[in-house]
Parts: structure tokens; C-alpha cells; sequence
């Protein structure tokens, strides 16, 4: 191979703008959640990582709010490569590949530690990776965080008062059982196109982590809210598998190490801000009702059938060993 210094030889100047050139890309990253929120400070700094680190060689641009769309919709957009990157909730993900549905069951993980544990384990890379067979390479698990209910009218405590409840929920079989099994009417509905449907009166509630509730201004129409917790939400952070593989060595673990001080970030970040967010909720006058422990426990057991019909349907053994 021609080297710098035989090319200098010459007198040509331009072997280093030759090289840039030919190593050059932009990563186009889509994602639903508000510009400003968690998981897109933790993006920015991936693109202010990747930037530097390639020296401006690759340049992400990351676009929030669902402008390239819905989740489904950038999850197929990554997989064919027209666009590189985003960050699904996992729920949606599961449409993908049907063994990530172990994490749609609802209240599995009683805080996010135990959650992370169970993620950064050997079962959490071992489904990361099983994502290759889709076309996509998993850069890691992200966060959105507990997700909570909100209501436009009433206030919701235990399992029935979901009865005959029109509620939003994410294309995700497993929640759409869930609460079908508790006798609520659930409606799946693509994330930008929620407000809407609240305001309109399409459906009667949402659920969703408090800091997107309050970012996609679901807390107008949805102001009363329940602190269920009721499913833990990790997001998983995708790039097309060709386009990275294309990467040279150094550059895929520049995209790694970005990807995972984001991950870092956002983490950190959501240890504090659902309570910070609970608080402009109400500061604004939305209603924020907390579950005494026998409420809490009322939720916790009203899932039991949904486990006994579901269990099956999903790869026993991880769950099982996610439930120990
Ligand atoms: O991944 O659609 C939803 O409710 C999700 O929480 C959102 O898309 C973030």
C-alpha cells in the first residue's frame, strides 16, 4: 500500500483530505422524546463524543421529537439504513425480535438498580446481541424509566378503576394483554400522535415516565396522574448493522465508548428527575396520587393471571431467571 510518507515524497499535500474524505459520515439518530429531556442530553453528548473522538470525521445529527417518525417506523428506517441510529422503548422493540418481551411484563423490577443488575448482566448482552439476526447492532440499554398513569378525568387507585378505561399504549402485545386482562380497553397508539388522541378525547389516559408525560405535554390533557411504576422502561440504543460494520475498528469503539458514557448520563440523570418533574406537575396544578401499600399490592397482584397466561409465550427461562 501507498503510505503518507511516499505521497509526501511527491509533493502532494492533499493525502490527509483524501483520507477524511473517504472515512467520513453522517449519523442520522431519530428518537420520540422531547429535545432538552434525559435521553437526549445523553445523545448529544454521543454526538459531541463521536465528533471528537473521529476528529469531525463522523458527524451525528440527532433529531428529537419525532420528526423521522414513530418508533416502529425508525426502528424499520434503521434496520434498511435510511437512517443509522435510534433508541426505541423495548416494548416496541420486542415487535422485532419477540424475545425482549420478558421485559413487558408488568411490575418485574421493584427499582431501577435491580433493573440495571438484571440489563448489565450476561442475559442483558446476550439479548443485546441477538438483535444482529434483525439487522441491528445494540449499543447498549438505555432508559426511559418507571412508567406512571394519567388520566384526563378521575382519579385512578386500584386495578378496577381501569375498567372500561380507554388507554393509550405503546404497538407492545404484552401491555395491550396486560391491561386488556384488567378489564381496561387498550388502545395502541404511535407516540406523536398521542396528544392529539388525548386531546381529542380518543382515549381517556396514557402512561408513560412523568418527565415525557410532562415534556410531550401529556400533563395538559392528562392531569391526573397515579404513581403506579408499573412497568420499568429500558430503551435500547441502535445503529444498522452494515453502516457499523463498514466503520473501521477504532471508529466502532469511538461509537461504543460514546454510546456508553450516554448510557452513563442518562442513568444518572434519572435517578432525580422523575421526583423533579412529579413536583412542576403538581406546581401546575396537576393532581398526583400516590398508592397506599395495600393499593400498591392490589396492582402487583391483579398481573398474577396476565403471568399465568403469558409465561409461556415468552422464553421461560429468562424469565424466570429475570424474576430470581
Ligand atoms: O420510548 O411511546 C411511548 O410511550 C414511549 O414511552 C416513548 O416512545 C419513549
Amino acid at each position: 500500500l501507498i503510505t503518507a510518507g511516499a505521497v509526501a515524497a511527491f509533493g502532494l499535500t492533499a493525502w490527509s483530505g483524501v483520507a477524511t474524505a473517504a472515512d467520513s459520515h453522517t449519523i442520522k439518530f431519530g428518537n420520540v422524546i422531547s429535545a432538552g429531556d434525559t435521553q437526549n442530553q445523553g445523545y448529544e453528548l454521543f454526538a459531541e463524543q463521536v465528533a471528537e473522538g473521529t476528529d469531525g470525521r463522523i458527524t451525528v445529527e440527532v433529531y428529537p421529537d419525532g420528526q423521522l417518525g414513530g418508533e416502529r417506523e425508525m426502528i424499520e428506517a434503521t434496520q434498511f439504513g435510511d437512517i443509522e441510529m435510534t433508541a426505541p422503548s423495548v416494548g416496541v422493540l420486542a415487535n422485532f425480535d419477540k424475545s425482549l418481551e420478558v421485559f413487558d411484563f408488568p411490575f418485574i423490577f421493584e427499582d431501577a438498580d435491580t433493573a440495571h443488575e438484571v440489563l448489565d448482566s450476561e442475559l442483558g448482552d446476550e439479548m443485546l446481541a441477538g438483535l444482529a439476526d434483525s439487522g441491528l447492532i445494540a449499543l447498549g440499554w438505555g432508559e426511559n424509566g418507571f412508567r406512571n398513569l394519567a388520566m384526563t378525568d378521575g382519579t385512578v387507585r386500584v386495578p378496577e378503576d381501569m375498567e372500561g378505561i380507554k388507554l393509550r399504549t405503546m404497538q407492545v402485545p404484552m401491555h395491550i394483554a396486560y391491561w386488556e386482562s384488567i378489564g381496561a380497553a387498550p388502545t395502541p397508539i404511535s407516540f406523536p400522535e398521542v396528544f392529539t388522541s388525548l386531546q381529542q378525547g380518543v382515549v381517556d389516559g396514557v402512561e408513560n415516565p412523568y418527565e415525557l408525560l410532562y415534556s410531550a405535554r401529556l400533563t395538559e390533557p392528562a392531569n391526573y396522574l397515579t404513581e403506579t411504576r408499573h412497568i420499568y422502561d429500558p430503551e435500547v440504543l441502535l445503529i444498522n448493522k452494515d453502516f457499523y460494520e463498514s466503520l473501521s475498528e477504532e471508529d466502532q469503539e469511538v461509537i461504543q465508548s460514546a454510546a456508553d458514557a450516554a448510557i452513563d448520563k442518562i442513568r444518572s440523570l434519572k435517578k432525580t428527575v422523575s421526583d423533579e418533574i412529579r413536583a412542576e406537575i403538581e406546581a401546575e396544578g396537576g393532581t398526583v396520587t400516590d398508592l397506599t401499600e395495600e393499593e400498591r399490592q392490589a396492582w402487583i397482584d391483579s398481573a398474577v393471571p396476565f403471568y399465568a397466561d403469558n409465561a409461556s409465550e415468552v422464553d421461560t427461562e429468562k424469565l424466570k431467571a429475570i424474576l430470581e
